[in-house]
């Protein structure tokens, strides 16, 4: 029997570690045409570097028990430079606080390996509680941008309440995802802003960004939506006119809530964006991804509107801290290839991979919601028939 602190048993860690990172991803089986799923997670919590999580010192360690655990690894902005994509993962310690880490891999597939160090952010005068879900922009203006949410107690809580909250959109920017300018946080009409992300062209001359204005915590009330709006000064970014450019519908996937997904991508056709859809059941939340597209002309003007959702939560996906969930800030585009990265149910990510002319196809042919079942009918009639003719003309 090993002793706990044994040359063997760090070597045993390190082993493990590095076949889990070496772990070779492949499509699954039985796809849709539209994209494709993985086997495997791209990133766990068991992607957590050891010397993230050990003290390796047998002087102070000779249990060798793990010192600082990780809980999950999810809902990470993207981006792709030089020959390398980086994530900027969402990472969550077992004492619930999230952080920020970049992880790198060459295929996008497989082989994220996080940095030695998690991201340092700098915070502003009023210190953020909680931090997540951060959109990386690469804008014109030569910065990448992180917008990411910053949550704080709320002040109006009572003595007793601990769970009442405020969020906010916090920025930083950078030019080689290392050191880090903290901006002021994003001011806009909203008493509460998550999913908030930058647009990254200029337009009028204006950063523009897209929002996601709340009444509440985590009810979004009377208000909701994809919110638009302009600034100025990202320096002192404040939106004074927020429109809504994407509604929550009656009975469809984003009843309850949506959010901007990751910054668009540009397309010869229109701004292609994927955004999550929040509906209620009786287990309770569903979140499910979404496409559409909006103008070159105008990036808040709607052009394609698919029904229903791209990806919905499946098989294992459907279960983690928070079940049958979906949940996607970072996708990049490499060529005409899409690596849309999502996590599921705030636990662990995934990747599905497209291509650009896939996932504009999917938006310009896809009939758009009739909002009632009679003409989701109507449109798969109209499917069938053209069908049905189609394989009497050609022998099946
Ligand atoms: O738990 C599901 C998601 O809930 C929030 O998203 P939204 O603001 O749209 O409800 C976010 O906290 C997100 O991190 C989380 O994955």
């Amino acid at each position: 029997m090993l002793k706990p602190h044994s040359k063997e048993n760090i070597k045993k860690l390190f082993d493990d570690y590095e076949y889990l990172i070496g772990a070779v991803n492949s499509p699954q089986d039985g796809n849709n045409g539209v994209y494709e799923r993985y086997q495997n997670p791209v990133l766990t919590a068991r992607h957590a570097p050891v010397h993230w999580r050990y003290d390796l010192n047998p002087d102070t360690n000779h249990l060798l028990l793990e010192r600082q655990g990780i809980n999950a690894a999810f809902n990470a902005g993207a981006i792709a430079l030089n020959d390398s994509i980086y994530l900027m993962v969402r990472v969550e310690g077992v004492d619930r606080k999230s952080f920020f880490a970049v992880a790198e891999s060459k295929s996008g597939v497989d082989g994220f390996r996080f940095w030695d160090y998690p991201v340092l952010l700098p915070e502003t005068v009023n210190p953020d509680v909680n931090v997540y879900d951060m959109r990386l922009t690469q804008h014109e203006d030569g910065w990448i941008y992180g917008l990411f949410c910053t949550e704080r107690r709320d002040p109006n809580a009572g003595s007793g309440d601990f769970s009442s909250a405020v969020a906010q959109c916090g920025i930083v920017r950078t030019k080689d995802l290392k050191s880090w300018e903290r901006l002021p946080d994003l001011n806009t009409p909203s008493s509460q802003q998550r999913n908030c992300v930058l647009h990254p062209e200029f337009v009028n001359g204006k950063y523009a960004f897209y929002t996601r204005p709340m009444d509440g915590f985590i009810d979004t009330g009377s208000g909701g939506g994809i919110g638009w709006g302009l600034c100025d000064d990202i320096t002192k970014p404040t939106i004074i006119n927020e429109i809504i450019i994407e509604d929550r519908r009656y009975h469809t996937i984003n009843e309850v809530k949506n959010g901007q997904g990751p910054a668009p991508i540009k397309t010869p056709e229109g701004w292609l964006h994927l955004a999550h859809g929040v509906r209620n059941t009786a287990a309770g939340l569903r979140y499910v991804l979404y496409l559409f597209m909006t103008s070159l002309d105008d990036p808040a003007k709607i052009i394609y509107r698919p029904a229903g959702h791209l990806i919905a939560p499946q098989q294992k996906e459907r279960v983690g801290d928070v079940s049958n969930v979906v949940f996607s800030n970072g996708w990049v585009q490499r060529g005409n290839d899409v690596f849309i990265y999502y996590a599921s149910s705030d636990t662990r990510m995934h990747v599905a991979t497209s291509t650009v002319e896939r996932l504009v196809d999917y938006c310009k042919n896809t009939p758009e919601d009739g909002l009632r079942s009679g003409k989701s009918v109507e449109v798969r009639h109209e499917l069938i028939n053209k069908n049905l003719e189609w394989m009497k003309n050609n022998g099946f």
